[in-house]
């Protein structure tokens, strides 16, 4: 365990690099211009990125005992109608595929069997919607770290964007390559001891306990590594930040 005082003196020079520079100049020395930067909330935006990313670094999310696992978490939304998830889901998900390509050295398309034999990480941490509900869950799958590497991606890259374009409704939406390695970062195939509900995003979703529910994208197909947002959708990073929503959404 890290002592208090590290993480305080991480704090304070988080402050005085925000305070000496001030937060917008040190944004710009340390890269942290979120994507969606323009605008009349581009500012904030840019302040709220850099500050939490100067005084919150790599932490870690909080992790529960499992007698804090929520009975009843929530699930929002109704799954997807399309006739291709639905044959998807009458075939148990065998031919679900996440595709990883972008900046890579081996572009590849993994079944749920195929990410099952990776290292099975698991976390019981907290989910926030920004709605304004939560709840404690196990999350099950792998390190987005470790798919990265499998593919072998350039950690160079700036950004890994994340979506379901084969779905009618796609949305995507997309990290900073720090939030991607980050070791929380998971691509979830479980949660709670069972399968992952298709109402939590079955049978694949992305799970960023650092980040608000709707950058936790449910039924995950592909992933691209890359240095350029602003050919996905509106160029915000997201389809939430396309809308009303921040493309960062630390906690
Ligand atoms: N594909 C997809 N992913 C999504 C959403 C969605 O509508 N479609 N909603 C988001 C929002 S706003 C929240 S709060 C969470 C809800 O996750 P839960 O239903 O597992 O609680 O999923 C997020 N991921
Ligand atoms: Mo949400």
């Amino acid at each position: 365990m890290k002592s208090v005082i590290s993480r305080r003196n991480l704090i304070t020079s988080g402050v005085a690099v925000a305070a000496g520079a001030g937060v917008a100049g040190a944004a710009s020395q340390f890269g942290l211009i979120p994507p969606d930067c323009g605008g009349i909330f581009g500012p904030g935006e840019t302040l709220t990125y850099a500050a939490h990313r100067l005084l919150t670094g790599d932490s870690l999310a909080r992790e529960f005992p499992r007698e804090k696992i929520s009975p009843k978490p929530f699930a929002k939304g109704a799954p997807p109608s399309d006739e291709l998830f639905r044959s998807h889901q009458a075939s148990g998900f065998s031919d679900w595929k996440l595709s990883v390509d972008g900046m890579v050295a081996r572009p590849v398309s993994l079944s749920i069997a195929e990410l099952k034999k990776l290292p099975v990480r698991r976390q019981i941490t907290l989910f926030v919607c920004e709605e304004g509900w939560s709840y404690i869950a196990e999350w099950i799958g792998v390190a987005l770290a470790d798919v990265l590497e499998l593919a072998g991606a350039d950690l160079k890259a700036k950004y890994v964007v994340y979506a379901t374009p084969k779905l009618q409704r796609s949305r995507y939406d997309s990290v900073d390559m720090a939030e991607a390695l980050h070791p929380q970062t998971f691509v979830t195939y479980g949660m709670n001891a069972s399968e992952l509900p298709i109402g939590h995003g079955g049978p694949l979703r992305m799970r960023l306990p650092r980040q608000l529910g709707y950058k936790n994208l449910k039924y995950l197909t592909a992933i691209t590594v890359t240095d350029e947002l602003s050919k996905y959708g509106k160029g915000r990073g997201s389809s939430s930040a396309d809308g009303k929503y921040s493309w960062y959404a630390g906690i």
